[in-house]
């Protein structure tokens, strides 16, 4: 599995369209808001160049890559914390996902009706942040109400973690998301069991129509620094079109040519999504099959050999490393060893982006 993005932000701003053009699933659009009740869920493989040059030297093999999934979520409302529009579900959705992604609408169009009277990107921007905060306060509150019954009378340990929750409330009472809040180890694992929405890594994805970045768009990129994050600018409805019709990868590059666009949205996404998250790639090509796996940077070999097979990581001896790169000079595993350039790591090995590897286990 590669990562799980869940696509947020306010009704009728485009994140069916846009989840459309990523996954080519047909989800339904219309041009009211909350045309999307029910999720929509889409694993899109993710195209990585390196795996198509590698597979070159295994032409017997099966290609296998690894996968994106995306989720597209109700639209989200003012006052959604309390229940209104979607509310609870909207926010239950978001719980489960690893990464958001924040639909921002920058396009104009009359004929597409806006929830308030105009377009206004940071107001919107602030509209939904302001609803996670607002959830996660109350999520906070809940759970400090049983650590004060705990603390009662149980000594030190548990009135530090009281007092650091305490704080930690305070901060997000103030407005800060719980991604920029260094958190005190006491309260780390506590935090975590809830999930918090404002922890989730965040990107915003401006929805920017026909003609490219726009007035309505460059705020957001600024925004977006300001929040020690990336806004990436999508076409919507071209993309979503252009993936509709085009069958092949060479017809949907013509027609990205043709209006001017030498790459998808998608690639851009999932370029910022691996290094929002930290995520790098390593190869394979046991067996029947040439793939790639998606791991977080600083994984060890045993726990990358896990991905594969869980009892990998308890059965595992060696991992041999090589480089993509020479191996792909080289033209075999063969030629490598006679040069002694496969390497041989250990438990503590850290896997590196573009690793090809072989586990040796018992
Ligand atoms: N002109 C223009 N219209 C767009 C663009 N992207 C989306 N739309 C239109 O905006 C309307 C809403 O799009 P959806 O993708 O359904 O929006 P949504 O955010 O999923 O809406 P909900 O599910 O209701 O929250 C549709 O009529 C789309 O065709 C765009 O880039 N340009
Ligand atoms: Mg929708």
């Amino acid at each position: 599995m590669g990562f799980n993005c869940g696509l947020i932000g306010l009704p009728n701003v485009g994140k069916s369209t846009i989840f459309n053009a990523l996954s080519a699933a047909g989800a339904r659009v219309e041009s009211y808001p909350f045309c999307t009740i029910e999720a929509n869920m889409g694993t899109i493989p993710v195209p990585d160049s390196r795996l198509d040059r590698l597979a070159v030297l295994f032409p017997e093999k099966r290609k296998i890559p690894t996968y994106l999934e995306f989720i597209d979520i109700a639209g989200l409302v003012e006052g959604a914390s309390h229940g209104a529009g979607m509310g609870n579900q909207f926010l239950s959705e978001i719980r489960t996902v690893d990464a958001i992604l924040h639909v921002v609408r920058c396009f104009v169009d009359p004929n597409v009706a806006h929830v308030t009277d105009k377009l206004d990107p940071l107001r919107d921007i602030d509209v939904v942040n302001t609803e996670l905060l607002l959830k996660d306060y109350e999520t906070l509150s809940r759970v400090e109400e049983r650590l004060a019954r705990e603390a009662k009378g149980k000594g030190r340990h548990a009135a530090a973690r009281l007092s650091a929750w305490q704080h930690l409330r305070g901060q997000v009472a103030e407005g800060m998301p719980l991604r920029d809040i260094s958190i005190a180890p006491e309260i780390e694992d506590s935090l975590r069991e809830i999930s918090p929405l404002s922890a989730k890594p965040l990107l915003y994805v401006a929805n920017v129509g026909e003609k490219g970045e726009n007035e309505y768009s460059k705020p957001v990129t600024l925004i977006a620094k300001e929040h020690n994050t990336k806004a990436i600018t999508i076409r919507g409805l071209i993309e979503a079109e252009i993936a509709e019709i085009a069958d092949t990868a060479e017809e949907k590059a013509a027609y990205l040519q043709e209006w001017g666009l030498n790459k998808t949205g998608l690639d851009e996404l999932i370029k910022s999504g691996y290094q929002l998250l930290d995520l790098i790639t390593f190869f394979t090509f046991e067996g029947p099959e040439v793939r790639a796996w998606t791991v977080p940077q600083g994984t060890t070999a045993p726990k990358a050999g896990a991905k594969i097979h869980s009892d990998f990581e308890k059965r595992f001896i060696l991992a041999e490393v090589m480089s993509l790169q020479q191996l792909i000079s080289m033209g075999s595993e063969k030629a490598l060893r006679e040069k002694g350039q496969v390497q041989r790591a250990g438990h503590d090995y850290v896997v590196q982006d573009g690793d090809v590897i072989r586990f040796i286990s018992t």
